[in-house]
């Protein structure tokens, strides 16, 4: 491969990093029009503002999602293992000791930390399934933090599907929750596969890939004979399909922008897919910048489905494709970057 591996597992974290700190001022603005948007990436290109905000301007703050993204790194680092219990003492730790970001977890989410603490982590499954009268989670909460078991398990398929599942149901234990964390690790992993210097991405394999693989990961036992996120990622090829690209409308109408794991993973699939051509209205050559200022432009849970999407695009691309600017203005990056070696010595 033309791009390093170690370059593209940094991208990896870096682009869930910088997707999280650069969508989250937009989360659920739906008002916000893509013009302001464009307008706040050209500002931050811009050589004024970075003279300006060098000098007194905060660093833009991650969020639930490169918290939790962060843990798992850390307890892959720290075990050279998947240890569930660790992990699960890592969510409840940087929860409880971070205050400045408590209010930016999912609502329900805060259920199972308190009682994962209360319990002294004995089954760290068990709150969790004890979540929505017994039914679990099928917020985004797990798609939106699986990046790393993508890197730490990329050399074996169904050790990495079973780490997957086994990272997200500590919160989310509801079918839709889990195959959503699972067709996000996938789609990463795709990424980190490709190659960006053996010419443009061939879009329709790579959908192809996602939609035989959800195809035989998802049971239509659990949802009366039917596989919601292999029909998502078909609608995606539709939209992908599209003469002259599909409108941002209906984008949301059909993919959704929520903080489900249904109405959001196979949208920042399609965001990082989306944006291998241009699109009218985001003027840079650049993919990542693209693939983030797309995801973030489709509104809703902004900050997740820009990480998400931001992950697909690191790994792709490699961290060469993610320019200074970004990483001088979002926190986390030096230690995102450090976990990403840690990740790749790992590997190694
Ligand atoms: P979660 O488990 O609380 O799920 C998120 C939401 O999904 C819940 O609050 C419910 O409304 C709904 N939901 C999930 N499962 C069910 C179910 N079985 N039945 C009915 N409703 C259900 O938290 P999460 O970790 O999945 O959330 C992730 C999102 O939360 C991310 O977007 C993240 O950025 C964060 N977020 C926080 C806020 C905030 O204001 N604190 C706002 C948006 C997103
Ligand atoms: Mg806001
Ligand atoms: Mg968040
Ligand atoms: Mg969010």
């Amino acid at each position: 491969c033309g791009i390093s591996r170690l370059s593209k597992f940094r991208g990896a974290l870096l682009g869930a990093l910088l997707g999280d700190c650069l969508g989250s001022p937009f989360e659920f603005d739906d008002d916000e029009s893509p013009i302001v948007i464009h307008k706040f990436f050209e500002k931050l290109e811009g050589p004024d503002f970075k003279f300006f905000f060098l000098l007194l301007a905060p660093k833009y703050a991650y969020t639930d999602d490169s918290a939790m993204t962060k843990c798992v790194a850390k307890s892959f680092v720290s075990q050279g293992c998947l240890d569930e219990k660790d992990l699960a003492k890592r969510f409840v730790t940087e929860f409880y000791s971070d205050r400045r970001r408590a209010n930016t977890y999912g609502q329900h989410v805060v259920d199972v930390f308190h009682k994962l603490r209360a319990l002294k982590f004995a089954d760290p499954f068990k709150p969790a399934s004890e979540q929505f009268n017994g039914t679990g989670s099928y917020g985004n909460g797990g798609a939106m933090r699986i990046s790393p078991v993508a890197l730490f398990c990329h050399t074996d398929y169904d050790v990495m599907l079973h780490t997957a599942k086994r990272v997200t149901q500590i919160t989310h234990t509801h079918a839709l929750g889990v195959n959503g964390a699972i067709l996000q690790c996938l789609a990463v992993h795709e990424g980190l596969t490709q190659d960006p210097t053996q010419g443009p991405l061939d879009v329709e394999k790579f959908t192809d890939g996602l939609i035989s693989k959800m195809q035989m990961i998802e049971q239509t036992d659990e949802f009366d004979g039917k596989r919601p996120f292999h029909t998502q990622l078909l609608i995606m090829k539709k939209l992908l399909a599209k003469e002259g690209g599909a409108n941002v409308h209906e984008v949301k109408e059909s993919l959704g922008n929520d903080v489900t794991a249904i109405f959001s993973v196979p949208t920042a699939i399609f965001s990082f897919l989306r944006a291998q051509k241009p699109i009218p209205g985001i003027e840079t050559e650049n993919k990542f910048r693209r693939t983030v200022q797309y995801a973030i432009s489709l509104g809703g849970d902004t900050d997740t489905i820009a990480s998400m999407a931001g992950a697909i695009a690191g790994a792709y691309f490699g961290e060469e494709e993610i320019s200074d600017p970004y990483r001088k203005y979002c926190e986390g990056v030096e230690e995102f970057l450090e976990l990403a070696d840690g990740l790749y010595e790992l590997a190694k």
